[in-house]
């Protein structure tokens, strides 16, 4: 394109790093530059002849891109001075500052980690802010980073609505395109949006990201909501440089997978030239924005320096095709539209670009004099947040009479008035109180519409609240855990339902990577509340197999910043759904709710037709403290068993035939509350019982059992009598195999009695 290639290649050329051959091409094609120039343009013309990009536009978006291309220099220099700790570049990409410039500050980002020039240029949307500082900050770690607190150098901002990304390259599609359903979904629920509702979402993201099972499944959804002509205004933005790391993309397939498909409305664009480019995006970002259809922008781009600073390109790629792609720079370009315009001098443009390399090191070195994180309890602040006073007020707070009459159709059906029912039962009364009392409140999910739910625990909810606020999504966990992300990320409340805990496993990153991650990595300045209510854990005896009866908790435990709650008994649950929606409304936390689908349907404990697991229906104004455990016989002493789900009434039953054998008293504590775990209550029941059982019906391996133990330990109770009785490290096999498994309440009587 532009000759500076060099051929053949110097030998001085050979030991360089490219990061200096790119910083040393740009002033030599400067200096050498002899084509035809213009007289200067006006503030308002065509930087170009036929150009849509005008000349302001122009030498603003050209100043984004040396911004953009100096933090990387300034990186590489930096990171081997320990100054900077991050040298993932945006070199080659800087084009994309157009896409920020044609869009508002306000249209939600989730970005791709080489955003320098996007991020330089959606600075300029809001005065007084210092795109070189801020982002100088990031890469210092400091701990007055703007955007993560000094957690990670990430691309995000708070008042540009750029929601921080850690760099899993594809996970961040899901809640794009959730984000941008929700903006949609806010007007037919008449909730307030925090942004204008006519708000666009970007995405980017780089070619080979787009091969990743979690895009396809993002460019599904969407298009499966654009072709039941549901508006999806997400603009995908696939910054194609050719390779990944080191694997080359196919030449053409972007364009061979994404050109012809339906529902998602193609966009190509140069973003390497700025003057043909601009109006290429223009258009993209136009037609998503009127049209509120998945748009999918497939903007050209090169890679320049390696992927990071510690891919040396030179070993593993031919030297030619290096200079190639280096002469393909996009600086290169712009340079050559300044001079050729009239716009710039050549000592204006080596001025221009010594100025901007100082202030990028000037930054730099006023960050790392900053403070950094040095205390582990400044590192977790974000993480997990909880102000037990105010849960409480919210969990307590009583929803509007009249919305209760409405949902529960009179006063005679209200919940509190019916006889003791069960966990199912439970579940559904307190859904639509939750509903009456959180206008705000979405519940989506597979089959939770009309059906209610495999176990019917969501019936008549769509009926009562409507299909706006309750509704079937297409069969992908990913999909309804983004689609959680987006409707928190724009002020609702989402309750998704996955529909078995085995199901959960396939998305988990929403959750792991993602939705857990965003207060810790934007330093609490984003939040994705949300209860996701998961059908769960082993015993079923209608249906069986492996895959409805998962029992791995392990999965979710090291999750961070999560809440776990898992009741046993229908009281329960309607108290602790509250608790962890106050949870999710006033500390922005990320709740799973544990449903045990075995006791769904249990109304009975010792014998049939006692009614002793069927409960009455709490008032609202009642809810469960936070990690508070429910003790049955709590001034037993001679034995405690410590335990949760399933394993409640087991272990009740159980401690009946345990006395009768034994004469010992049995405690049974239904932990509730798995992660955290209250090691303090754990403490206090050992302290005060002869000996300890813990009944765990997850995997022996990593399961619950595994952290009471050590709480235990770790209090000093080390030589206390103590035994474990927990499923077996394997899968759950069909039928009645299934309880050779998991612990049976003969378990949990002969462990109790072998002990002294
Ligand atoms: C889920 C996941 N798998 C692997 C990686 C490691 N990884 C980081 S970047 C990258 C290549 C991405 O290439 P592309 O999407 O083309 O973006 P580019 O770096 O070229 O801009 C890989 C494999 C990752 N970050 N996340
Ligand atoms: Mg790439």
């Amino acid at each position: 394109m532009f000759a500076v290639v060099p051929d053949p290649i110097p030998a001085r050329m050979k030991g360089l790093n490219r990061a200096e051959i790119c910083d040393a091409n740009f002033q030599q094609f400067v200096r050498d530059w002899e084509g035809p120039r213009a007289a200067a343009p006006a503030e308002d013309a065509p930087i170009l002849h036929g150009s849509a990009l005008d000349a302001r536009g122009f030498r603003e978006l050209f100043e984004s891109q040396l911004i953009s291309r100096h933090l990387d220099l300034m990186a590489r220099v930096l990171r081997v001075q320990n100054k900077v700790f991050y040298t993932i570049g945006s070199s080659g990409h800087e084009g994309n500052a157009m896409v920020a410039r044609v869009t508002r500050h306000t249209d939600p980002a989730f970005l791709h980690y080489r955003s320098g020039g996007f991020m330089a240029e959606r600075f300029r949307k809001v005065p007084g802010m210092d795109p070189v500082m801020d982002s100088a900050l990031s890469f210092a770690a400091s701990a007055d980073d703007p955007a993560s607190g000094g957690r990670h150098k990430v691309w995000g901002s708070k008042p540009l609505w750029v929601l921080p990304q850690t760099s899993t390259i594809a996970s961040h599609l899901p809640k794009a395109l959730g984000t941008a359903i929700a903006i949609e979904h806010a007007r037919r629920i008449g909730h307030a949006l925090p942004v204008p509702a006519d708000s666009i979402v970007v995405c980017s993201f780089g070619d080979a990201s787009t091969n990743h099972a979690t895009a396809q499944t993002a460019f599904n959804a969407a298009a499966y909501t654009a072709y039941q002509k549901l508006p999806a205004p997400v603009l995908f933005v696939c910054e194609d440089n050719g390779i990944g790391i080191s694997v080359k993309t196919p030449e053409g397939w972007i364009a061979r997978n994404f050109a012809h498909r339906p529902d998602l409305d193609y966009f190509a664009a140069d973003g390497l030239d700025l003057g043909a480019g601009y109006g290429q995006v223009a258009r993209a970002v136009e037609h998503c924005r009127r049209m509120r259809r998945p748009t999918f922008l497939h903007l050209r781009t090169v890679r320049l320096m390696g992927h990071a600073g510690t891919d040396f390109e030179i070993e593993w790629r031919a030297l030619g095709e290096l200079c190639a792609v280096e002469a393909s720079d996009p600086l290169l370009r712009s340079a050559a539209i300044a001079l050729q315009s009239g716009l710039m001098s050549k000592q204006d443009l080596l001025a221009l670009y010594e100025t901007t390399r100082a202030r990028c090191f000037a930054a730099a070195e006023d960050a790392d004099s900053r403070p950094r994180l040095t205390r582990l309890d400044d590192v977790m602040a974000p993480l997990a947040p909880y102000s037990p006073g105010p849960v409480h007020e919210e969990a307590t707070r009583v929803p509007d009479a009249a919305a209760r009459l409405a949902a529960f159709g009179s006063e005679a059906a209200l919940p509190e008035r019916q006889p003791p029912k069960h966990l199912a039962v439970q579940i559904n009364q307190t859904l639509h109180d939750l509903f009456a009392k959180y206008p705000e409140a979405l519940l989506f999910g597979e089959d939770v519409a009309k059906k209610g739910g495999v176990y019917t625990v969501t019936k008549g909810l769509q009926k009562a609240f409507g299909g706006r606020r309750v509704f079937n999504t297409l069969l992908d966990e990913t999909t309804i855990l983004g689609l959680a992300q987006g409707f928190a990320n724009m002020g609702m409340l989402p309750l998704p339902e996955i529909q078995y805990l085995a199901y959960f496993h396939n998305a988990g990153d929403q959750i792991r990577g993602e939705a857990a991650s965003l207060q810790f990595f934007s330093n609490g300045q984003y939040r994705n509340p949300m209860v996701v209510r998961i059908a769960s854990l082993g015993y079923q005896r209608g249906f069986g197999g492996h895959f409805h009866n998962d029992n791995s908790i392990a999965a979710l435990r090291d999750i961070p910043g999560i809440v776990i709650g898992c009741p046993s008994r229908g009281d329960d649950a309607a108290t602790m759904l509250r608790t962890l929606t106050a949870m999710a409304k006033v500390d922005g936390r990320v709740c799973l709710f544990l449903e045990p689908i075995a006791l769904y349907m249990a109304k009975d404990l010792y014998a049939a037709g006692d009614g002793g697991w069927s409960t009455t229906y709490p008032t609202p104004d009642q809810a469960m403290p936070f990690g508070e455990a429910r003790v049955y016989d709590a001034d037993a002493t001679d034995l405690v068993v410590l335990t949760f789900g399933n394993g409640v009434p087991m272990s009740l039953r159980a401690a009946r035939a345990i006395e009768a054998e034994r004469g010992w008293r049995v405690r049974v504590v239904d932990l509730r509350w798995l992660l955290p775990l209250n090691e303090g209550e754990i403490a206090r029941h050992v302290g005060e019982c002869a000996r300890v059982l813990v009944v765990d019906e997850g995997r022996r391996s990593a399961g619950v059992g595994e952290g009471i133990v050590t709480a235990i330990a770790e209090a000093g109770f080390g030589d206390v009598p103590l035994r474990r009785v927990v499923g077996a490290d394997t899968f759950t096999p069909l039928a009645g195999a299934a309880f050779l498994v998991i612990p049976s309440e003969a378990d949990i009587v002969t462990a109790a009695l072998a002990m002294v």
